[in-house]
């Protein structure tokens, strides 16, 4: 399906008059306050989220899987669900690639494909935690931090022609996400399977280009559910400063046990220089990959004002690579991003209105009460009219959800694509 100019710019026409009223509205109020209204819209204008391969068709449970149907089943199909995403919230300018899955048959194509889609390659993203057709080895028992020397090896391997790949696309980054771990007492000893996770690490890291970095991610439990070897940002840090200046942690929002006071971890790595990613949804209980803001918004902004202190004041650390890591189980995959990246932008515009000076000010002077008082002033904002500005400077859509129905956009991929297509590997 191809969105032309003409749809967003039709579109937009309906209600850009209301939409005028409400952005000249919210900037006089922010005016007063002295916010630079215009910043704040730049600033969300080049806010660009990677859409992973894999969120683009229903994820499942270990119980099913139901079809949304009109999934892409190819990657030339992914690039195009993102580059509608893209054309309608000019937020979601590029894609995150999951290796087997969608190895490219043809580089050259595919690159002048997300050319033409204004799309890059964000990171590309390693699987050692499920067996391929042809492997010798098997992961069952773990794969970078096994015992088995022929099996840390392959996965080894694996990591190395990851980024093979990546370097072909114009990639400069490797996520590495591990299932190692352990179901049960006494499976592992810890000290080995995390002396040679390090060790297989820093033999990935050694074949790393020098423009790139690795990410390395955590996980408290899942799909082992006694222990994981990397299961926090602890192990994560001290692995990345094992390997060298180009590794870093990796913040996954859903792979915290409930109530982890994760703003407080984003500001330390800040701090430290070893922020390297970010991974959003949203979670009620574990690693529940629910929308982006849909049960904890609040949680989000507070995360989202410790990434904009550190963006402002931490300048050891490197840009970040941001992209959304769901599944959905029940809703269309292009409205639940829709919705998560309006999510993301909106925590970002009320973090962006937090006055920094006065809140140092009252923490100066322990005036608890104010600080909360600055805090939530921020976030009690209605900033919706500035992502909209910034959609429709950009050339985006004033409301991409809307269009996107008012197109019957899944419809058209149904026809298309047919009912029974299927996006994962899995
Ligand atoms: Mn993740």
């Amino acid at each position: 399906m191809k969105l032309y100019e003409s749809h967003i710019s039709e579109f937009n026409e309906k209600s850009i008059k209301e939409h005028q009223n409400q952005f000249d509205f919210l900037g006089d109020t922010l005016d007063k306050k002295n916010i630079n209204t215009l910043n704040v819209v730049d600033a969300l204008a080049k806010f660009q989220v990677a859409i992973p391969s894999w969120a683009l068709g229903a994820g499942g449970t270990r119980f099913g899987r139901f079809s949304y149907f009109g999934e892409p089943s190819n990657l030339t199909q992914k690039l195009d669900d993102v580059g509608l995403l893209h054309a309608l919230t000019q937020t979601a300018g590029a894609i995150s690639l999951h290796i087997p899955w969608d190895v490219p048959e043809d580089y050259n194509a595919i690159k002048e494909q997300a050319k033409s889609l204004n799309l890059k390659f964000d990171a590309v993203n390693s699987n050692t935690f499920q067996d391929q057709a042809n492997a010798k080895e098997s992961y069952k028992f773990g794969s970078l931090c096994n015992t088995d020397e022929a099996i840390r090896a392959q996965a080894i391997a694996h990591n190395q022609d990851v980024i093979k790949i990546g370097e072909k696309l114009g990639s400069k980054s490797l996520t590495v996400w591990l299932a190692d771990g352990a179901n049960f007492p006494g499976q592992n000893n810890f000290q080995t399977v995390l002396s040679n996770t390090e060790n297989s690490l820093k033999s990935i890291y050694k074949t790393l280009p020098d423009d790139w970095k690795m990410f390395i991610e955590y996980k408290p439990y899942e799909p082992n559910f006694y222990s994981t070897v990397i299961q926090d940002w602890g192990t994560s840090f001290m692995l990345a400063n094992a390997c060298g200046d180009k590794a870093y942690t990796l913040v996954d929002l859903g792979h915290h046990l409930p109530n982890t006071n994760i703003e407080q971890i984003v500001s330390t790595l800040m701090l430290k220089g070893k922020l390297g990613g970010f991974h959003f949804n949203d979670s009620k209980y574990g690693d529940d990959d629910v929308t982006v803001g849909s049960v904890k918004p609040y949680a989000l902004f507070l995360i989202f004002n410790e990434l904009v202190y550190g963006m402002q004041n931490n300048p050891q650390n490197p840009d970040l690579s941001w992209m959304i890591d769901a599944s959905h189980n029940i809703k269309d995959p292009l409205e639940d991003l829709m919705q998560s990246l309006e999510a993301i932008q909106e925590a970002y515009a009320k973090a962006l209105l937090v006055d920094q000076s006065a809140l140092k000010q009252a923490q100066s002077v322990h005036d608890v009460v104010a600080c909360q008082e600055i805090l939530q002033r921020a976030y009690r904002t209605d900033v919706r009219p500035l992502l909209a500005q910034a959609r429709l400077q950009s050339g985006g859509a004033l409301d991409p959800l809307a269009l996107y129905r008012g197109l019957d956009v899944r419809q058209t991929l149904i026809e298309e694509r047919g009912k029974h297509t299927i996006a994962s590997g899995l």
